[in-house]
């Protein structure tokens, strides 16, 4: 049998870890999440090289490729800024009908969503829990547990990112750590 044509897949998704080549690392500090978070005072208490999170990303194509797939993990630390969790930045997708796929690898946290009309809903996040975000819909995820939150994304390539309205005008509701429990405030 000729098996020059098999091959090894360009890409290897084991455990929590992404594996290949053409895998791109995206590192997020603290002094990248400026005016993210409520309690500014406790914010600047805190070493800004501190890690909230890490993206490991594989995209196939040139990003804007219509009909493509990203494929992504992030890797959300545990922590908090004063009563509000580490979470991510959180965009809408540029392009705004283009949805995603979340689902939860280890440990715990919660997918913040939001609409246009700044409506604001919450699902828990574990391993195994898969999440569908519908175009149009801000997303944004914050480790509640105490341990390093890891959750896998796939996106089309031509969604893009829309950064400018959350950093604006934030998201309708913040999650804050009431007496140990998350609360959608
Ligand atoms: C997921 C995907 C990525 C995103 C990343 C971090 O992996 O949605 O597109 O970049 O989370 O989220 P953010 O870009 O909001 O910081
Ligand atoms: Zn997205």
């Amino acid at each position: 049998m000729n098996t020059s044509h098999i091959i090894f897949p360009p890409l290897i998704f084991s455990n929590d870890n992404l594996i290949g080549e053409k895998v791109e690392k995206a590192t997020r500090r603290l002094k990248d999440l400026k005016g993210i978070f409520h309690d500014e005072e406790a914010f600047s208490s805190m070493p800004e090289d501190i890690l909230a999170y890490e993206v490991s990303s594989f995209s196939p194509e040139k990003e804007g490729t219509p009909g493509g797939l990203c494929f992504g993990i992030t890797y959300l630390y545990s922590g908090k800024v004063g009563d509000e969790y580490f979470i991510t930045k959180g965009h809408f997708h540029a392009q705004v009908g283009r949805a995603e796929f979340y689902w939860g690898i280890k440990g715990e946290g919660i997918l913040i969503m939001m609409d246009k009309s700044r409506k604001v809903w919450a699902e828990r996040m574990f391993p195994g829990s898969l999440h569908y975000i519908p175009g149009g819909i801000a997303h944004r995820v914050a480790n509640t547990g105490n341990q390093l939150l890891s959750f896998g994304a796939c996106w089309p390539f031509d969604a893009g990112h829309n950064y400018e309205e959350i950093a604006v005008n934030g998201f309708g509701k913040r999650l804050l750590d009431r007496n140990g429990t998350p609360n959608l405030i």
